[in-house]
């Protein structure tokens, strides 16, 4: 994932870059996208600022505890590793949680939450993590590397909504892959979502066992499903699975599953749940083609059907979100990187979601023409 392309240059030099190089489907599929859907030379501003300017951040996962928003997101660090489509160059160490009590108020960085030295499993990498709040604590799931190279998703819990937070002794067992995305259902059950393909890795457990040798993107299947997102139930003490996790399923409106060469709908990471007038959201990112898309389903592990983009591309490779309701208004968190330019230094902002009647959502274009 994550080529050292910029997703936003003009789609004339990227086409001519992609040329020279002699450059593979998946880009070349950027490159069409990008052509159609962006021109730079008529952007002239970004909808939102970010909401912090001090340290890099990204991945934004938000939730309303206590009557105040606290953002888990990833803390983006320049480990001076060149991009590539494995994602290496996306090497952050530690958590920080950043908390506000309004939106466009203050926001307060709370120092560092969790160390990846403080993860006894883990080696390198913490990418998207998320959080929830249950039985008076408050969890922390997060997916960082093993020892052995391979994404598995560990949690920690701390008493306090901004940590710091102390790792349980082994992942979770049946997680795998990176983003975990946890959802509690008006009834208190929780759901964990989780996965990502290319660099994410969850082409590499197909057979249910890391395979290091897997193809470095998705199955190669362009006329099959393409690979689902996991849902798995979370046990009451949410440090566990209670059961197998399972297929997000996604069809279309016809009622087929999308395909493996379907980049602009298929899933690609970066999943998230919410409900909204008795129906739930699945949220995600297709990836290489940028774009943030909802499905809607009648039940929390689906099967959900697509719906549409409710996000255009930003600036910078990698596209990541989280959606909360507070005071009566919807919000949707998002990164790009206005602040440095480069696809691995991020900055997370925040904007207004519209959530029609109709049950569909607003599309955000995240600049200003
Ligand atoms: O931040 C590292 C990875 O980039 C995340 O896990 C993905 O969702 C993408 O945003």
């Amino acid at each position: 994932m994550y080529n050292q392309f910029k997703a936003k240059l003009p789609a004339v030099v990227l086409l001519a870059a992609l040329a020279a190089a002699g450059c593979g489907q998946s880009q070349k599929k950027e490159a069409t996208t990008e052509q159609a859907t962006v021109d730079s030379t008529k952007r002239s501003k970004f909808l939102n600022e970010p909401l912090v300017k001090d340290i890099y951040t990204a991945d934004p996962s938000a939730h309303v505890f206590n009557g105040k928003i606290y953002v888990y997101p990833s803390h983006d660090i320049d480990a001076g590793i060149p991009d590539n489509d494995n994602g290496d160059q996306y090497a952050m160490r530690d958590y920080h949680v950043l908390s506000m009590d309004s939106i466009g108020g203050k926001v307060t960085d709370n120092g560092v939450a969790l160390d990846v030295k403080d993860v006894p499993w883990a080696s390198k990498q913490m990418w998207a993590p998320d959080a929830a709040f249950k039985n008076g604590t408050y969890y922390l799931y997060f997916p960082v590397r093993d020892k052995q190279g391979a994404f598995r998703i560990g949690v920690a819990t701390s008493k306090s909504p901004v940590g710091p937070f102390k790792a349980e002794p082994k992942p979770i067992e049946g997680a795998f892959s990176i983003d975990p995305a946890v959802f509690t259902d008006d009834d208190g059950s929780s759901y964990m979502y989780f996965g990502g393909i290319w660099g994410g890795q969850l082409q590499k457990w197909v057979s249910g066992k890391y395979d290091a040798n897997g193809s470095k993107t998705d199955l190669k299947q362009d006329d099959k499903p393409a690979l689902s997102c996991k849902v798995a139930k979370l046990s009451k003490d949410m440090l566990h699975f209670d059961g197998k996790a399972q297929d997000v399923i996604l069809v279309d409106k016809d009622g087929k599953q999308l395909l493996g060469k379907d980049h602009d709908r298929r899933f690609f990471e970066g999943s998230f749940m919410h409900k909204f007038n008795g129906k739930y959201y699945f949220t995600y990112s297709t990836g290489d083609t940028h774009y943030l898309c909802y499905a809607i389903g009648d039940k929390p592990m689906g099967k959900f059907v697509y719906q549409g983009v409710f996000l255009k591309p930003v600036q910078g490779w990698t596209t990541h979100h989280s959606i909360i309701e507070f005071k009566g208004k919807w919000y949707l968190f998002y990164h790009d990187t206005e602040l440095s330019g480069k696809n691995h230094l991020r900055n997370v902002k925040v904007t207004e979601l519209d959530h029609k009647p109709d049950g569909s959502i607003g599309l955000i274009d995240p600049f200003v023409k």
